[in-house]
């Protein structure tokens, strides 16, 4: 009997109305500037990988040891990722399966602390993550989170603050990373502390990752007993989690992601991880992240120039906090990230240390600039941008004037095609 017509058709004859929502989400991404930090756009390759036929198969356990038949090309492939991620951080042991960041740093809690003990991380609100002690995430509900935040004169992190609470506190595991912080973290400093109070230290460097394997940010892999990261924010892989850490630890690290918190891995996702890896092994990914760091330095100068306020004065890596309050006191960051969409200009509304507004509104915007650094947008179409920012920012919501951006937007766009 023949295949029914629908398992072998294209999703645009098979089912038109999930095949018209794709359509109009990559009639989106080519027509607008992508500014939030975490996002990126992927090859065609790592896409390609992603949507193969890996995604048929269950393949619970690690290589050469699965629950399931048919595993080879299962093994070979998750040991091409885990070699490609090992060689990439210069680390010791990687799992690759983790479904995403949380998951990763879920498993790395769980194998190194016990409910009720005390875990010090970035506030949130000062540029943190979720799963670094937020009271209503896993972390804080699970564990007693001691915040460290920034200092308020220089917004910069305090190590000697860091220290001191270390210190009082002796947490049995210290956090370092961030979803919202735009300078360098010294990991050394963290390292020697967690290694004066007895605890472990991990590293989620998950927005930073492919500056790293770039050169252009501090290594954490020597100073840390566990490095968390997603693969899709600089590092420009899937959507997805990764762990590296030392030999000694990786029996246990890979027993708490499977059977700790996993069943079967997403081997779709590894092998586009395994692709991902091996791009940002080539000589252009290097050149590809120091241009990422231009552009944020471009756009950071750009914004200063028309009178915005940026948490700690600019950046050092791929991201900046503006607080809106000096340059538009009535405009909230709610506002702002409305606004900037109708412009077709993408960002996302964020805390700045020590806000006064509630996290649905906030006093900040976040901006990135992986994403239109993969578009080839360089420093001169950074002032562009900062330009449009701007006149979207000074509008007061002004519908002639969002229509007048939304063209320049468009036309700036197709000047920079996505990958396809
Ligand atoms: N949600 C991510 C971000 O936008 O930074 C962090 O996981």
């Amino acid at each position: 009997m023949p295949l029914p017509d629908f398992l072998t058709r294209p999703l645009s004859d098979t089912d038109p109305q999930a095949a018209e929502i794709v359509r109009r989400e990559e009639h989106r991404q080519q027509n607008t500037l992508e500014l939030i930090a975490s996002e990126n756009h992927v090859s065609v390759a790592v896409r390609q990988a992603a949507g193969s036929v890996f995604t048929n198969k269950y393949a619970e356990g690690y290589p050469g040891k699965r629950y399931y038949g048919g595993c080879v090309n299962m093994d070979s492939v998750e040991e091409l990722a885990r070699q490609r991620a090992k060689e990439l951080f210069k680390a010791e042991h990687a799992n690759v399966q983790t479904h995403s960041g949380a998951q990763a740093n879920l498993a790395v809690y769980l194998a190194c602390v016990k409910p009720g003990d005390t875990v010090l991380g970035l506030d949130l609100s000062h540029g943190g993550h979720l799963t670094h002690g937020m009271k209503i995430n896993f972390s804080g509900a699970l564990f007693n989170v001691v915040a460290y935040g920034v200092r308020r004169d220089t917004e910069q992190i305090d190590m000697d603050e860091v220290r001191r609470l270390a210190r009082e506190h002796r947490p049995k595991l210290i956090v370092a990373g961030f979803s919202a912080y735009p300078r360098k973290l010294d990991f050394a400093a963290f390292g020697e502390i967690a290694r004066e109070v007895g605890a472990r230290l991990m590293c989620d460097v998950a927005h930073v990752a492919g500056l790293i394997v770039a050169g252009l940010y501090p290594d954490p892999v020597p100073h840390s007993d566990f490095v968390t990261t997603t693969t899709h924010k600089t590092l420009r892989g899937p959507r997805g989690g990764l762990i590296l850490c030392r030999e000694a630890d990786a029996k246990l690290i890979d027993r708490w992601v499977f059977p700790g918190v996993q069943g079967g891995p997403l081997m779709h996702i590894i092998a586009a991880k395994a692709v991902a890896f091996g791009e940002a092994l080539r000589p252009e990914f290097r050149t590809y992240q120091q241009r990422i760091v231009e552009n944020a330095r471009a756009l950071a100068e750009a914004l200063l120039a028309r009178g915005y306020r940026l948490v700690s004065g600019g950046t050092d890596n791929h991201l900046m906090l503006v607080d809106l309050r000096p340059a538009h006191p009535e405009v909230s960051g709610k506002d702002a990230e409305e606004w900037l969409e109708s412009a077709g200009i993408i960002v996302n509304k964020n805390m700045i240390p020590f806000d006064d507004r509630k996290p649905a509104y906030t006093s900040g915007l976040r901006l990135g600039t992986p994403a239109l650094t993969t578009r080839g947008l360089g420093p001169a179409e950074m002032q562009q941008v900062a330009e449009l920012l701007h006149r979207v920012l000074s509008s007061k919501a002004d519908p002639a004037t969002i229509t007048k951006v939304r063209e320049d937007v468009l036309a700036l766009c197709a000047r920079f095609p996505l990958p396809h």
